[in-house]
């Protein structure tokens, strides 16, 4: 397979590269990433001299890139995962959420379709990473099915809302082959620092104050990014095109007990006292339309494909916090938007082909 993986420098796109492209030498991978601030190439280093790998710098939002990326790789397969991610962001400048999120998922699957003529005799499949925040918000009981009603709060849940639904509606309209999954909230390495177990675990080993939204009783439901990305590939593999699948880790924590969990670990690893670390804890001002709380019904997935999380809550935070001790270059490169500076000096904009170094301007 010819595999485009967009967003592929990002969080969760990166981990997904770095099991997937040594996993399957046979398949060609190419990233076509804009290297936003969110996309950094650092997290591709394990893989970029893979014969099997190239990465493309460019925009989804421009229909001639898109138009000339897919031209150029005819891929089989494309894995959506590019968007703005940041809620916080989506509130301070919506409209860059609209443009890539909305615009560029359009100018994806425009392309896609022009590529895949006869999409209902084509193995192709286009599949599209969306999130749990597409249903909004809930009270203490029950959890998000693939037929909850969509009922996003943010500007950014309200982007990937719109672009689920252009999703389906290429599937249904034009016979696109599509598969969706909304996932709730993924954690690990590789994960910008401006998500809430990143910024703690930094801020902590740092020393520095830890903010904590309104009360800190907002619930999420967390799943170990690598168990995210075998979720997607079992969809790719098995799942029934035109379908939905809901993914989650069964893992629900409130806000703050996330952060005192990875106090106490932050202070069993550098030898502080757990007091001295849970008293950098601030609680801030709320975010605004902050939704209460999400829960992930993924029992579809485990009937269907017989997907299922591996890794528990608690291990995977150790896991996160000791990936964040040993990458201290990553980190600091990313503290000091590093990664912008290389994309400046070395990006030559070129195409490399995946399976034998040609290039492609
Ligand atoms: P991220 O912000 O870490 O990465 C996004 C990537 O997209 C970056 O590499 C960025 O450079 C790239 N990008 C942004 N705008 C682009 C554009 N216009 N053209 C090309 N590339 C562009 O995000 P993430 O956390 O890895 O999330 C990946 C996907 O998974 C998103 O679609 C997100 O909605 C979804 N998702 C995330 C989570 C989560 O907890 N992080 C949960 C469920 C679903
Ligand atoms: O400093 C903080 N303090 C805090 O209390 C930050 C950054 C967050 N929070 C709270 C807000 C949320 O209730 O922690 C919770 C998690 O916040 P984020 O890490 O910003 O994630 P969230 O808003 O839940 O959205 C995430 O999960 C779903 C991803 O960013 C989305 O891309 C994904 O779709």
């Amino acid at each position: 397979m010819r595999i485009l993986v967009t967003g592929g420098a990002g969080f969760i796109g990166s981990n997904f590269l770095n099991m997937f492209v040594p996993r399957y030498p046979e398949h060609s991978f190419v990233c076509f990433d804009k290297l936003t601030y969110a996309g950094n190439p650092l997290s591709l280093t394990g893989i970029d001299s893979a014969k099997n790998f190239s990465l493309e710098v460019a925009d989804i939002a421009d229909g001639d890139v898109v138009n000339r990326i897919f031209g150029d790789f005819r891929p089989d397969l494309v894995v959506h995962f590019a968007a703005e991610s940041h809620v916080d962001r989506s509130i301070h400048d919506p409209g860059a959420f609209v443009r890539t999120n909305v615009v560029g998922t359009m100018q994806l699957l425009n392309a896609a379709r022009a590529l895949w003529k006869d999409p209902s005799s084509s193995t192709a499949r286009f599949h599209h990473v969306s999130t749990d925040e597409v249903y909004g918000s809930l009270r203490e009981e029950g959890a998000f099915t693939e037929d909850s009603r969509y009922d996003p709060s943010s500007p950014y849940a309200a982007s990937k809302a719109s672009s689920d639904h252009l999703v389906r509606a290429f599937h249904r309209t034009y016979g696109l082959p599509i598969t969706i999954t909304n996932c709730s909230n993924n954690y690990g390495p590789r994960q910008a620092p401006e998500k809430l177990i990143p910024l703690t675990i930094l801020n902590a080993l740092e020393g520095r104050e830890l903010p904590v939204y309104g009360s800190g009783g907002n619930c999420r439901d967390w799943l170990y990014v690598d168990d995210h990305c075998e979720a997607i590939w079992k969809v790719i593999e098995c799942g029934q095109v035109g379908q939905t699948y809901n993914v989650g880790g069964n893992e629900e924590r409130t806000n703050i007990d996330v952060v005192r969990a990875l106090c106490e670990l932050v202070a069993q690893q550098t030898g502080r006292s757990a007091a001295d670390v849970l008293g950098l804890i601030r609680f801030v001002e709320d975010r605004p339309g902050h939704d209460w709380r999400y829960a992930v019904d993924s029992s579809k997935l485990k009937r269907e494909l017989g997907w299922e999380p591996t890794l528990r809550f608690a291990e995977g935070l150790a896991r996160t916090l000791a990936w964040y001790i040993a990458n201290p270059a990553w980190v600091k490169a990313v503290q000091a938007g590093e990664h912008q500076k290389w994309l400046e000096k070395n990006y030559d904009r070129r195409l490399r082909t995946a399976n034998d170094g040609r290039t492609n301007s």
